[in-house]
């Protein structure tokens, strides 16, 4: 079973904002956008650099340059190359071009042809420099060449211009990555938002008929919600919504997800249970809630909240947002029978 979309998300926010990590919302790998940070070192560590060259002289020589500031790796062809390749993830190549089982050039075109693979800056070392091959190598993928015999030198000085380069794509991958999780989440209670909720929620629908297992919706709204912020303040109106987002995280499983999807508004998705199960997982969490003290101004309060919910199983599944206005039908129902309630559409009925 995938687990649900925000580990990813919630994890690097909250290591941001150094909160521990929540259980209850998380990213399934299958479902998460491709990670390709794990590969790459952590930022201030040294470099790893792979030397693919079958002479024993330039390896020896490139171990000598390069030794001190670098971790280096060595490798006598390019099928070595590769190999380290993907075990070690280097932050940057130096390759031969003339290599007995493959080329500098083609050992660029098969790491490049890696698109999972982090950048990787590649220096193709070479004693062909005339132009045209210095333009084809470039072509290839290579990031810089040097002639052999080289300049240790300038070696030095071009690797690092090259670990400069992926140090700045390293940091620029990460606000990236950080720029989408925030996307994806809503910074009061640091749960998934909306567009979190849909985009698990529709494959893992599809998911439910295919495998055909049940798939509920739960929809919460707080009640008379205004009337806190009316009388006790925004900042309080803002406790309660969190101390709410915590209930739910915690009654939600890793493989389900839970989130804000506006004002007093929460959207659960619960896989995998019968429809008994979804009652008292809903139940639990309406009665944990309303007895939750809030003190404000002097005043001990409780801020109850109704829930619709309703579900589906079976081969043929209903667009996500069908089930999400039946779940608004059901608790428009729970507000009706008095609020504090829930109300449940029975996944049969569908
Ligand atoms: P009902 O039981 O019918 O749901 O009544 P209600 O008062 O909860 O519903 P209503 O839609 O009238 O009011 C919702 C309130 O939620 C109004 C709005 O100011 C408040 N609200 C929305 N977003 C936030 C927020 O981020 N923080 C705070 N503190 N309040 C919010
Ligand atoms: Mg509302
Ligand atoms: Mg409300």
């Amino acid at each position: 079973m995938p687990e649900a979309p925000s580990q990813l998300l919630i994890r690097s926010v909250s290591a941001l904002s150094s909160e521990k990590p929540n259980s209850a919302s998380a990213i399934s790998d299958e479902l998460a956008p491709q990670r390709t940070d794990e590969a790459s070192e952590p930022s201030g560590e040294t470099f790893k650099v792979l030397v693919a060259d079958d002479s024993a002289v330039y390896r020896k020589l490139l171990q000598q340059t390069l030794s001190s500031d670098y971790s280096i790796l060595m490798a006598r062809s390019a099928e070595e190359a590769l190999k380290l390749f993907e075990s070690e993830r280097p932050s940057l190549v130096i390759t031969d071009w003339v290599m007995p089982d493959m080329t500098g050039i083609e050992l660029c075109q098969r790491i490049r042809s890696n698109g999972r693979a982090p950048y990787t800056y590649i220096i193709l070392l070479t004693t062909i420099a005339e132009k045209e091959n210095v333009v084809k190598g470039l072509t290839a993928g290579a990031d810089d060449y040097l002639t052999k015999p080289f300049h240790q030198e300038e070696l030095l000085a071009r690797v690092r211009v090259g670990c400069r380069l992926m140090e700045l794509h390293r940091q620029l991958e990460a606000k990236n990555r950080l720029l989408e999780e925030l996307a994806l989440t809503d910074p009061l209670t640091k749960l998934p938002n909306r567009r979190a909720i849909e985009d698990w929620a529709r494959r893992q629908l599809s998911g439910a008929a295919r495998h055909g297992f049940p798939f509920w919706v739960v929809l919460v709204d707080l009640d008379h919600f205004k009337r806190v912020n009316d009388t006790y303040g925004h900042d309080a109106g803002d406790l309660v919504l969190q101390r709410f987002a915590e209930i739910l995280k915690l009654n939600t499983r890793l493989s389900d997800i839970c989130g804000r999807i506006g004002g007093e508004e929460f959207l659960q998705v619960l896989t995998y249970a019968d429809e008994p199960s979804i009652r008292m997982v809903v139940e639990r969490v309406r009665k944990q809630f309303a007895a939750e003290p809030f003190s404000f101004a002097g005043e001990s309060i409780k801020v109850p909240a109704s829930f619709g919910v309703a579900g589906f199983q079976g081969r043929t599944p209903p667009p996500f947002s069908e089930l999400v206005t039946q779940a608004d039908a059901a608790l428009y129902r729970a507000k009706n029978a008095g609020r504090n309630c829930s109300e449940i559409v029975s996944s049969r009925q569908i």
